[in-house]
This record gives C-alpha cells, sequence and structure tokens, in this order.
C-alpha cells in the first residue's frame, strides 16, 4: 500500500494540490465496493483524473447506459469477503487545487478477522479520509459504534485545553435496505433524524458507548446520514448479476443517483486537514506513511501514540518550514556580510523571523510540547550558525584578501604605468634624438653636399676660366702665329723683293 499511495500523492498533479480522500468502511458483503463503483461513474464524468486528464463524458449522464456492467474496485455477489485489506483506486481525480483520492476497504465484522484488525482497519482509514462513509445494513447497532471509538478516543486529545480544532473532518452513515421510509424517509433528511435519535445519550447506554456519543460530536466536523432503499432482488440475490442500473429497483437507483450527486459535487468534496490545516499531496504523504507504519508494527493502537506521533509531525514540519524561513533569510544575506558587527545582526534578526513564524502560527500539542519544538528550532538554528558563522567569516577574509589583492594588484598597475610611462619617454626622447641626429647629418651631409657643390662649382668655375684662358692663350699663340706667318711672309715677300730688285740692276749693268 505504501508505494501505490506514495505514486498517487506525489504524482506531479497531486503533490501541491489539497487531498480529499473518500472512504467507505463497514460490515462485510454489503455493497461497499459495489457503491464506490457507481462513485467512480460520477467521478470520472466531472472531473478530469491523472489517468484521464480531458474527461469527454456527458456529466449530467454520468451514470451511463443501463446495460452497462458496473467496473471499478472488485466486487461480487455472496457470502466470501471480496475487498481486503485498504485499497487505493488507481487514479485520482482533479477539481481546482484539490484531488480526490478513493478509498475502498475490507470489510469488517467477518468471522475471519480479529476485532483488533477491524479496529486497526477503521481506525487507520479515519486517520487518513476527510469523507469517510460507515455503510451499514439496516439499523445502527450499539456494536458499530464500538469502531469509533478510536476515533473519539483520538477526539478527546483533539479537544484538549488549547486545541480547538476537531480532529476529523465527514463522517457520513450509510445505511443501506433501509425499510423504515415512513418513520424516516430515504436520503439525508431523514438519515438525519434518525442519526439524531440514534446518538442520543441514554442512561442505559455502557460507558464506553456514552463516552462515544459524547465525543463523536466533537471528533467530526460534519456527521450525517444517508437512507438507501433495497435495492431489488437481482442486485441483492443474483449470483449472475453483473452491476447494470437497468436492473435496480427505481426507486434505489432514484436515491442513488442523489446521495452520490450530493455526496460528491464540489463544493462538499470537503479537504483533508490535520490541525485544522488542510494537507496537499506531500504533506499527507508524510502524515499517512507514519500512521501506516505506526499501524503495521504495532498489535494494538494507541490514540495516545498516534496522537503524539502527528504532534510530532505537524511540530516537526513547522519546525522545518520556520528553519527554513531562517535559512532563506541567512542565506540571502550572506552576500552582503562585510564584518563581524554584521555577522550578529543577521543571525539575530534571521531567528527572530523564525521563532516569530513558530510562535505565530496555529500549533497542536500542549505547551510543553510546543516549548519543546521551539528548543528545537533554536537549538537547528543555533548549530546551523556555526557553520552559517564559519561561512560568513570565510567570506569576510575572502573579501579582505580581494582587497589585499586589489591594493597590490592596483600598486602593481601604477607600478607598471609609471614604467612603461618612462619607457615611453625614453623611447621618445630616443626617437627625439635619433631624429635630431639623423636631421643633423641630413644638415650636415647637406652642408656637406653643399660645399662639395660649391667646391666642384669653384673647379668648374675654374676649369671653365682655365679652358677660357687656354683658349684665350690659344688664340692669342694663333694671333702670335699668325701675326709670324704674317711677318714671315713679309719678310718672305720683302726678301724676295729685294732678290727681284737685286738681279734688275745686275741685267741693266749688263
Ligand atoms: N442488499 C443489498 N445488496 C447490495 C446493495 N448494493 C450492492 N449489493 C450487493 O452486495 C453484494 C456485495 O457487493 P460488494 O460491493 O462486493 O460488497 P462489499 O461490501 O464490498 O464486500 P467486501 O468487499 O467483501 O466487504 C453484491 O452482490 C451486490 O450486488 C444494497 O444496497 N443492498
Ligand atoms: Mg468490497
Amino acid at each position: 500500500m505504501f508505494g501505490e499511495l506514495e505514486a498517487l500523492l506525489l504524482h506531479p498533479e497531486v503533490v501541491n494540490r489539497k487531498i480529499v480522500l473518500l472512504s467507505i468502511v463497514g460490515a462485510f458483503r454489503r455493497g461497499k465496493s459495489f457503491f464506490l463503483d457507481y462513485c467512480l461513474r460520477f467521478l470520472y464524468a466531472n472531473y478530469a483524473s491523472i489517468k484521464n486528464p480531458s474527461n469527454l463524458i456527458n456529466a449530467d449522464n454520468w451514470i451511463g447506459a443501463a446495460e452497462t456492467p458496473l467496473e471499478g474496485f472488485t466486487w461480487r455477489s455472496g457470502t466470501q469477503r471480496d475487498t481486503t485489506g485498504i485499497i487505493f483506486w488507481s487514479d485520482v481525480f482533479l477539481t481546482g487545487d484539490r484531488a480526490i483520492l478513493i478509498v475502498d476497504s475490507q470489510g469488517l465484522f467477518d468471522n475471519e478477522t480479529s476485532t483488533a484488525d477491524n479496529s486497526k482497519i477503521f481506525s487507520l482509514v479515519t486517520l487518513m479520509t476527510s469523507i469517510e462513509i460507515l455503510n451499514l445494513q439496516g439499523l445502527i447497532q450499539e456494536d458499530h459504534l464500538q469502531y469509533l471509538q478510536f476515533a473519539t478516543e483520538y477526539g478527546k486529545f483533539m479537544t484538549s485545553p488549547g486545541q480547538e480544532h476537531k480532529p476529523f473532518q465527514n463522517f457520513v452513515f450509510l445505511l443501506r435496505d433501509w425499510n423504515n421510509p415512513d418513520e424516516y424517509p430515504f436520503g439525508f433528511d431523514g438519515g438525519q433524524k434518525y442519526l439524531e435519535n440514534t446518538l442520543v445519550v441514554k442512561p442505559h447506554h455502557p460507558e464506553e458507548l456514552k463516552s462515544v456519543r459524547t465525543y463523536l460530536k466533537s471528533s467530526f466536523e460534519k456527521l450525517s446520514c444517508c437512507l438507501l432503499p433495497y435495492p431489488g432482488k437481482t442486485v441483492a440475490r443474483d449470483s449472475n448479476y453483473d452491476g447494470r442500473w437497468a436492473s435496480m429497483d427505481e426507486e434505489f437507483l432514484d436515491e442513488l443517483k442523489i446521495l452520490i450527486s450530493s455526496l460528491l459535487k464540489s463544493e462538499n468534496l470537503t479537504t483533508k486537514k490535520i490541525n485544522g490545516i488542510e494537507v496537499n499531496g506531500k504533506q499527507a504523504n508524510e502524515y499517512f506513511q507514519q500512521y501506516i507504519t505506526i499501524f503495521q508494527s504495532n498489535s494494538s493502537i494507541q490514540p495516545q501514540s498516534i496522537y503524539e506521533t502527528t504532534i510530532d509531525k505537524f511540530l516537526t514540519a513547522l519546525v522545518l518550514q520556520c528553519f527554513q524561513i531562517y535559512k532563506n533569510h541567512v542565506n540571502q544575506t550572506v552576500g552582503n556580510i562585510n564584518n563581524e558587527t554584521e555577522i550578529t545582526n543577521v543571525l539575530h534578526s534571521s531567528r527572530n523571523a523564525a521563532l516569530s513564524t513558530y510562535d505565530g502560527e496555529r500549533k497542536m500539542g500542549n505547551a510543553e510540547h510546543i516549548q519543546k519544538y521551539r528548543n528545537d528550532l533554536d537549538a537547528k538554528m543555533n548549530n546551523d550558525s556555526i557553520e552559517w558563522i564559519a561561512i560568513a567569516m570565510a567570506r569576510i577574509a575572502k573579501i579582505r584578501e580581494e582587497q589585499r589583492r586589489a591594493a597590490e594588484a592596483a600598486r602593481e598597475a601604477e607600478r607598471l604605468r609609471l614604467e612603461k610611462e618612462n619607457q615611453e619617454r625614453l623611447a621618445r626622447e630616443r626617437a627625439e634624438q635619433a631624429a635630431r641626429e639623423q636631421a643633423e647629418r641630413e644638415a650636415e651631409a647637406a652642408r656637406q653636399a653643399e660645399i662639395l657643390r660649391q667646391q666642384q662649382a669653384a673647379i668648374a668655375a675654374e676649369q671653365e676660366r682655365q679652358r677660357l684662358a687656354e683658349e684665350q692663350r690659344q688664340r692669342e699663340i694663333a694671333e702670335q702665329q699668325r701675326i709670324e706667318a704674317e711677318r714671315a711672309a713679309e719678310e718672305a715677300r720683302r726678301q724676295q723683293q729685294q732678290h727681284h730688285g737685286r738681279r734688275r740692276k745686275k741685267c741693266s749693268v749688263m
């Protein structure tokens, strides 16, 4: 049962929804499973479920076709008991923020099961249920009420001073084969009147039944009773009957439809509450598992031990919730811690936030319980704070180390900057120097070139002058030669002329 129940309650569609748990208990072989199967028809027609997320069945005709055989929880005719133990329907119905689980249970008051086991089944179902149907045939008998003793005993703890909440929610006496409709008519109205008369405390009642009657109202938020007619011979006796409603007596069918529609309509689906607080799938799973473990391991269950377990679960959950407030607070602020004073302040305010939530929440148990779990919360926070202080101190040390490193890095960066600046300055100066030297070299080269040019020009001028002088000298030489040639020619001419003269004279002398 553990695994199946856990899988249902922790299903993603269920885990955060509030739980409605409808169960049926009561005498064996009295149509419990049969009744639940008609409930399933209504539920599938009216609500989505985890296995059937979009229900397409016509809700107005939830009862289905007249000839359709009945399916769901196994049921059968005869005297041999059918359902054993506690069985959860393998699907969960969903409506708004609620999830509906259906529980069938083994028939009580049979010859095979001991009173202790009957009582265990009844008690466990009662603890887990928010709508519990006690299925009985005919009248409510005194021995039926004894099964409610656990619930009422448990209720006594819950109604002790300081506990204002009823431990259980809806309890429905469902009386089958009612054959006094003239006195008490079928349905809830007749049932309510019958119940009120039955629960009156009378002097002849044994003490425990007086106690049951006295505490029943303070144990359940709502007590009701519904009277159903005899379903007809086929339903009651035919060993081949397949559950179709075509074979039911009309009166029974009408009352069945009214009962189921009323029981399961959305506004009547009471959620499971523990200490007056609605529980979701996750929380229900924790409580239920605890209960199941106790019921499996103990032969006789004392309401006190269940009560204490519930207190423990409840206050432990509250302590965890408050501790989480403290944890969130310190974790959120750890990033802002810069010094030791802030550590003290954060721890103080976080601790106060958690404790004031604990003090302000509705709680279960007496003052002693409440103080004990408060001390636990305090101790838990103190333990955690040791670790947290170490984290915060490490953070401060880290901040300081980072600051030191940052300063060092800044110094180093400044040194590097200056060094770079210096190097740049030197490079600049060297470049300027080189440029200057280059310019000087270029100027010198230009000057040398100019000198060279001037020298070359002077040489050229000199050469030109010499050439001209040479030319002049040549010309003068040539002139001289010409003059001398002319003179020689003149001389020659003159000598010639002289020669000629002397010859003519000789001739004439002759
Ligand atoms: N007399 C009578 N019989 C009914 C009624 N409803 C169903 N039955 C018949 O009762 C027989 C037993 O039905 P189940 O649903 O198996 O009964 P149960 O209470 O679940 O039985 P266990 O699981 O063995 O405890 C079947 O033959 C049903 O047809 C009813 O209102 N009155
Ligand atoms: Mg059954």
